[in-house]
C-alpha cells in the first residue's frame, strides 16, 4: 500500500480558532472511523497523520502576530522593529545573482527567475533558535526547481545565500550589530530536499518586507535563523559557506542549526518552546517534526556536534 507521507501540517489542524475547540470532540470519531477501515471525512483530516508519531494540534498562527513579531536585524533588533521600519524595502524591481558552481552564471530578475515554475503551499512549523514558535502557511517554490534551473556543476556541493546590502533601504545596516550581509547556506542535498522553499507570499498575500520580501529562504526542520530574507544572492560552492550567525557566535549556532530538543543552546534549553499565541510552553520536536522526511539526510552524523 502506498502512503502518502504529508509534508505539511494536515489542514484539519490549522483550523481558526473558532472550529478547533469543537475539532477536538471529532478527534475520537474519526480515530475509531479509521480504526474500522472506513475513510474518515476529510474535514476531520484523519486520514493525514501529523508528521511525527506525537499527537500535534498545530493551529495557524494569527497573520497579525506573524507579521508585526519578527526577527530581522537590517531593520532592528526589536521584534516590532521590522514592522515599522521595512517600509524602505523596494521588493520589485528585484534580481538574484547567480555565480559559483552553475552552468552559466548570471544575474536574474526574480520574475524571470521564477517563471513557469511549480506554485507551492505550505503549512510549516517555524521554530525559532531563541525557543519561541509559529505555524505560518507559505507561498513559493521548491527550492530545488530553483537550482535544477540553474543547473549546478557536478563539483558543487553546497549553496550560499546572501540578504541585500543597502543602509539606505536597511537602516539597521548602519550599526554594526551583525556583520553585514547577512548570509546562510545549505549542503547541497539538504537544499535538494522537497521540504524547502522559497517564499513569495505568506497567508496568500505577497510577502510583507518585514517577512523577507520578495523572496525568502523556508527550511522548516532548523532553526529559524537559517531562513535568510530578501535574497540577493545564490552562490554554489563546493566548500562550507560562512554564515552570519554561525560567525557571530560559533559555539551558539551551528552551521547545520537542525531543530533538537537534546541539544540545549549554551544559555538556554531547546527542549520547549513558546508558541506565538499559546500559554503552555510545548515540548520542542526533533527536527521539528520532519524526522521523517529529513533524517536521512544526516545519517552518521554526531548531532550534537552538528548543533
Ligand atoms: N536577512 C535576515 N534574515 C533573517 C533574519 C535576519 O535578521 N536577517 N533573522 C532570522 C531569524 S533569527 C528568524 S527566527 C527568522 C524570522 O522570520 P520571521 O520574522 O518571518 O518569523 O528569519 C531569519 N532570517
Ligand atoms: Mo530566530
Amino acid at each position: 500500500m502506498l502512503i502518502r507521507r504529508p509534508d505539511d501540517i494536515p489542514s484539519s489542524e490549522i483550523t481558526p480558532e473558532s472550529t478547533y475547540v469543537n475539532r477536538r470532540q471529532f478527534v475520537g470519531a474519526a480515530g475509531a472511523l479509521a480504526l474500522a477501515g472506513l475513510a474518515a471525512p476529510a474535514v476531520l483530516g484523519a486520514s493525514r497523520r501529523p508528521a511525527t508519531g506525537e499527537a500535534q494540534d498545530d493551529k495557524l498562527t494569527p497573520e497579525e502576530d506573524a507579521t508585526s513579531y519578527n526577527n530581522f536585524y537590517e531593520f532592528g533588533t526589536g521584534k516590532d522593529d521590522p514592522k515599522r521600519n521595512a517600509g524602505t524595502l523596494r521588493p520589485r524591481p528585484w534580481s538574484v545573482q547567480v555565480d559559483g558552481l552553475v552552468k552559466a552564471p548570471k544575474r536574474w530578475d526574480l520574475d524571470d527567475l521564477l517563471r513557469g515554475l511549480a506554485k507551492e503551499d505550505k503549512v510549516y512549523r517555524h521554530r525559532c533558535v531563541e525557543a519561541w514558535s509559529m505555524v505560518i502557511p507559505w507561498q513559493g517554490v521548491r527550492l530545488r526547481d530553483v537550482l535544477a534551473r540553474l543547473e549546478p556543476t557536478p563539483s558543487a556541493k553546497f549553496v550560499e545565500f546572501t540578504t541585500l546590502l543597502d543602509p539606505q533601504q536597511m537602516p539597521g545596516q548602519r550599526t554594526a550589530t551583525l556583520r553585514w550581509p547577512y548570509k546562510e547556506g545549505l549542503r547541497l542535498d539538504e537544499a535538494m530536499n522537497p521540504l524547502a522553499m522559497l517564499a513569495t507570499g505568506m497567508y496568500g498575500k505577497t510577502i510583507p518586507n518585514q517577512n523577507g520580501a520578495p523572496l525568502r529562504l523556508v527550511v522548516p526542520w532548523k532553526y529559524g535563523f537559517k531562513g535568510i530574507k530578501s535574497i540577493v544572492r545564490i552562490r554554489l560552492t563546493d566548500t562550507q559557506p560562512s554564515t552570519s550567525w554561525n560567525d557571530a557566535a560559533a559555539s551558539e549556532y551551528g552551521f547545520y542549526a537542525n531543530v533538537n530538543p537534546t541539544v540545549d543552546h549554551p544559555r538556554w534549553t531547546q527542549a520547549k518552546e513558546r508558541r506565538i499565541g499559546e500559554f503552555l510552553r510545548r515540548n520542542t520536536l526533533m527536527f521539528n517534526g520532519y524526522a521523517e522526511q529529513v533524517g536521512s539526510l544526516y545519517a552518521g552524523m554526531d548531532l550534537r556536534k552538528f548543533y
